[in-house]
């Protein structure tokens, strides 16, 4: 098995941060986008990481897909509810989040353009589904210890993901004034090892 994904991507970081709390030993193949894009699409028709290379060689996409093929092959630290209800309400937070993510994405991309293409609309509506999906995920929150409640899940990891991409990407929001009760969830997120081994790191420039 080995994962493909670019140690930018929230949603590789999602996969990342899975394997590490099931202790699930799997090497990394770093690819840059969209460098690497022909290469990725070799996998992944949609050009997107991450992606899982099974170990009888097929490709497993997307995140949400490669968590819960990992969560059911491990028993070990389990991060996914195996109870339907609880399991629907993490999927629920896991949408949202990956939703706010998507659109950072695309407002990121959009603003990498030439100044005379963007389409300053075109920001403003992802940039208000970010505001939206962040007053949401807060109100969802209240003073939870976890996004479930007790229970660690695969919907913190989500929410932890997306927060620390808009950092890296966004860090002019400053969401965490405006929602201190989700910055208290990344100190504690932030808190354990899986977090910490995969902060958001640029790939490096090869040497010349
Ligand atoms: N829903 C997918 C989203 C994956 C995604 O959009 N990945 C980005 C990297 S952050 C990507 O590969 N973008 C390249 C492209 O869209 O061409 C998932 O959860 O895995």
């Amino acid at each position: 098995m080995k994962l493909v994904t670019s140690l930018t991507s929230p949603y590789g970081r999602k996969v990342r941060i899975v394997l590490a709390e099931k202790r699930v030993d799997c090497p990394l193949t770093i690819v840059s986008l969209p460098e690497d894009a022909e290469a990725v699409s070799e996998f992944n028709p949609l050009g997107k990481v991450p992606v899982l290379i099974m170990d009888d060689g097929k490709p497993l996409y997307d995140s949400s897909v490669i968590i819960d093929y990992l969560d059911h092959a491990s028993p070990f630290s389990r991060l996914t509810p195996t109870d339907h209800r609880q399991m629907i309400r993490a999927r629920r937070w896991e949408a949202l989040a990956d939703g706010v993510t998507d659109a950072t994405v695309l407002v990121v991309a959009e603003k990498r353009r030439p100044a005379k293409q963007q389409s300053a609309e075109w920001i403003a509506r992802q940039q208000s589904k970010i505001n939206r999906g962040l007053a949401q995920l807060s109100a969802d929150l209240t003073d939870r210890r976890w996004c479930l409640g007790d229970a660690y899940s695969v919907a913190d990891i989500a929410v932890g993901c997306m927060l620390g991409y808009l950092d890296l990407r966004m860090p002019e929001l400053d969401w965490a004034t405006a929602y201190p009760n989700l910055a208290e969830l990344v100190v504690r997120l932030n808190e354990r090892p899986a977090f910490a081994e995969t902060v958001y790191r640029e790939a490096q420039p090869v040497a010349a």
